[in-house]
């Protein structure tokens, strides 16, 4: 490995070895599919193919909510897809995603399947289709969407950078570090300052921005991300604490942690979520208690 003070970059990049580091066998410079694959297709609605990371659990909370308020329309089937495996490059998800990253939806409740990638989206299609957990007043409706677009737009800075470069990297960058926790921090802070004058972040109603901001800032602070909880002094965002307690008590939220998730305690992993059934009978717990 290059110390990182020798590196000089070549007037032209090429793809000419593996990056080292957790993804290295999944990361390349070009798009597309790398082989034949079909999806499979359930019985309901909505079919969605993901993973229980926080972009997949986003989607996974908000499809919980909505069946808890009484949706029948939302019911849904959840694939499972191995981004380490690279099924997100399967020809059949490269076809409703082409940008090859779960979670990707389609829903197949009307003429023809709708496909819908990037979980923003994904959460947006479904707020206005079921018209819930979206404010209808302008202004706001304007706060939900800009803490939703906030967190979309410093997401990869979280996950791609700070931990990227603090976990998953193959050598250890001080400046990387240092320039992705001062980030990472800053936007801690921003939540926190946001959540000392209201319930919920984007003001006292429980919104799509609140599901997508979750995942991301509170499994920092309740530190299931990349066991930097220490690091980040992730005890000092009190009100993101507070808050990311008031989600966790939610049953939609707990089932939706639940969904596409292949590590972690037994009994928190469903894998595979055809039926509302599943997490009472198909959690790897009882699947192992049954072999
Ligand atoms: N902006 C996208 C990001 C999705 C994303 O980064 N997904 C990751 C898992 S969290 C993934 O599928 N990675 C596979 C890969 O990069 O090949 C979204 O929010 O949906």
């Amino acid at each position: 490995m290059t110390d990182a003070s020798e590196y000089v970059s070549p007037k032209v990049w090429s793809w000419t070895k593996p990056s080292g580091g957790r993804f290295a066998n999944i990361n390349r410079p070009v798009a597309g599919p790398t082989h034949e694959k079909e999806l499979p297709v359930g019985r309901h609605p909505l079919q969605l193919y993901s993973l229980a990371t926080p972009n997949g659990v986003k989607v996974t909370i908000m499809l919980e909510e909505l069946l808890a308020l009484g949706h029948a329309g939302a019911e849904y089937d959840a694939w499972l897809i191995d981004i380490d495996k690279g099924d997100q490059f399967g020809s059949g998800f490269v076809a409703i995603n082409p940008n090859s990253k779960i979670p990707a939806l389609v829903d197949r409740s009307g003429p023809k399947p709708i496909r819908v990638f990037e979980s923003g989206a994904i959460l947006l299609y479904l707020a206005e289709k079921f018209d819930a957990f979206l404010p209808k007043a302008v202004a706001e409706r304007a706060e939900c969407l800009s803490w939703l677009f906030w967190q979309m737009g410093s997401g990869p800075f979280v996950g791609g950078g700070f931990g990227h470069f603090y976990a998953y990297a193959p050598i250890k960058i001080e400046y990387a570090i240092d320039r992705y926790a001062m980030e990472t921090k800053r936007l801690l802070d921003v939540l926190d300052r946001r959540l000392v004058e209201t319930e919920y972040v984007a003001g006292d109603a429980y919104t799509i921005a609140d599901m997508a901001i979750f995942p991301w800032y509170g499994g920092l602070v309740k530190g299931w991300a990349y066991d930097a909880a220490e690091f980040l002094s992730v005890q000092d965002y009190k009100s993101v604490q507070r808050w990311a307690d008031l989600l966790l008590a939610r049953p939609a939220v707990q089932r939706g942690r639940m969904v596409n998730r292949t590590s972690g305690e037994p009994s928190s992993q469903l894998h595979e979520r055809h039926d509302a059934s599943d997490f009472e009978t198909k959690t790897q717990d009882k699947l192992s208690a049954k072999t």
